[in-house]
């Protein structure tokens, strides 16, 4: 399993790398292997179906000192922190976690930037988290992200965008590969998951 699957055994979904949640809260249907979603009779507990995803706060952001700020509302979004290392990608893993833009015109001035200083490499979880990331984070060009984004409010230009969300459950699964070890993401559940996350 990559590392965008829960590390405990969730069951995966369809939807690649996602997995179901509240797995020590509730069972499969009786006789089924299929993870739902749906309500158990006995708790009264319904299945969320938890993705992964890799953020980034790139080197603009750190520079401009907006870990605090961009950590602060994906937290205060509801989503869950898994894995946290500051590093400065060198040119291969640049190139690899950019692989999909290789042809485009901008690729190099794009390697330049992510080698160019420190990045706060995070992966977030909870509910369709990779959707919810792309959301707080904004469009990628600052011009036509939305106001309260982080892009929409305090980005300018579109290479010098502040952070990177994975835009889908397959680039999910392989960024946090690029990222991190299977044992650097720490599973764990918070008291505030079954307030935030869909629990009733
Ligand atoms: P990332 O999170 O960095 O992947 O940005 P996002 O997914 O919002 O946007 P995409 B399309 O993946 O862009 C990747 C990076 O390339 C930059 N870019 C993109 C340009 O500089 N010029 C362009 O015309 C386009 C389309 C923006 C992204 N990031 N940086 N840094
Ligand atoms: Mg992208």
């Amino acid at each position: 399993m990559g590392t965008a699957g829960i590390a405990r055994g969730g069951p995966t979904t369809a939807r690649g790398p996602a997995v179901a949640g509240w797995a020590c809260a509730v069972g499969r249907r009786r006789g089924s292997r299929e993870p739902g979603p749906f309500r158990t009779g006995v708790r009264k507990e319904k299945w969320t179906f938890l993705e992964r995803t890799l953020v980034l706060v790139k080197p603009d952001g750190v520079q401009r000192g907006l870990c605090g700020e961009i950590v602060g509302r994906l937290e205060r979004k509801g989503l869950r922190l898994c894995a946290a290392k500051l590093l400065q990608p060198g040119r291969e893993l640049a190139e690899r976690h950019y692989a999909p833009h290789r042809e485009r015109p901008f690729f190099p001035g794009l390697i330049a930037f992510l080698t160019s200083g420190p990045v706060l490499a995070m992966v977030w979880e909870g509910p369709r988290a990779i959707e919810q990331v792309r959301l707080v984070m904004g469009a990628t060009d600052p011009l036509k992200a939305a106001p309260g984004s982080v892009r929409g409010e305090l980005a300018l230009d579109v290479g010098q965008n502040l952070v990177h969300g994975s835009d889908g459950p397959e680039s999910a699964a392989r960024e946090i590969d690029l990222f991190f070890r299977p044992d650097e993401i720490v599973p764990y559940q918070r008291d505030l998951d079954r307030w935030a996350q869909g629990a009733f």
